[in-house]
């Protein structure tokens, strides 16, 4: 998460590996998708900042956040990925879903990762507010989305 001293913008271009040869999968949530998309935009320009090829960066979009799970389940499966990215946001409203659904991505993006033969990298946002999603976004804390793609290459790289 992003902190006042936490830019998810900021890192170290030259401790990244170079992912021309790697192939990202990326599954993104439908839900607050003027967050979501923003993520997306963040997280495939600094993939192809670092040499991923465009064609080589697929993008399928779910439903909601939960949804997540399947999505890099068979992104995991399809046998293309050197590592997968998901990219979803969630706001904390007036209902104990906010808590289930964070529980229940988290558990099992979690778990996948100790199944699967790839990395699953884990880009939900999990917010109070609308502008705490914008402030990691592309906003004063920078972008989720920037930092799972270095994430996913570093993973991929490991
Ligand atoms: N999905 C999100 O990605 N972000 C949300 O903030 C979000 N809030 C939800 C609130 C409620 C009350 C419900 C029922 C669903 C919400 N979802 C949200 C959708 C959820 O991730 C999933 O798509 C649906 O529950 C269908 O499985």
């Amino acid at each position: 998460m992003a902190t006042a001293l936490h830019n998810l913008s900021d890192y170290d271009t030259e401790k990244v590996p170079d992912a021309s040869n790697m192939c990202f999968g990326i599954v993104v949530a439908e839900w607050n998708k003027e967050i979501t998309g923003a993520l997306l935009n963040g997280a495939v320009s600094t993939l192809e900042k670092h040499g991923a090829l465009p064609e080589n960066i697929h993008v399928k979009t779910v439903p909601g956040s939960f949804e997540l799970i399947y999505g890099a389940r068979q992104m995991s499966l399809n046998g293309n990925y050197d590592a997968v990215i998901i990219l979803g946001c969630v706001i904390r409203g007036e209902t104990p879903h906010f808590d289930y659904i964070c529980e229940g991505v988290t558990y099992g993006i979690a778990r996948l990762n100790t199944t699967s033969e790839i990395p699953i990298i884990f880009g939900l946002l999990t917010t109070e507010d609308l502008q705490q999603a914008k402030d990691r976004s592309g906003g004063r804390l920078g972008n989720k989305g920037d930092e799972c793609a270095v994430d996913a290459i570093k993973m991929a790289k490991f």
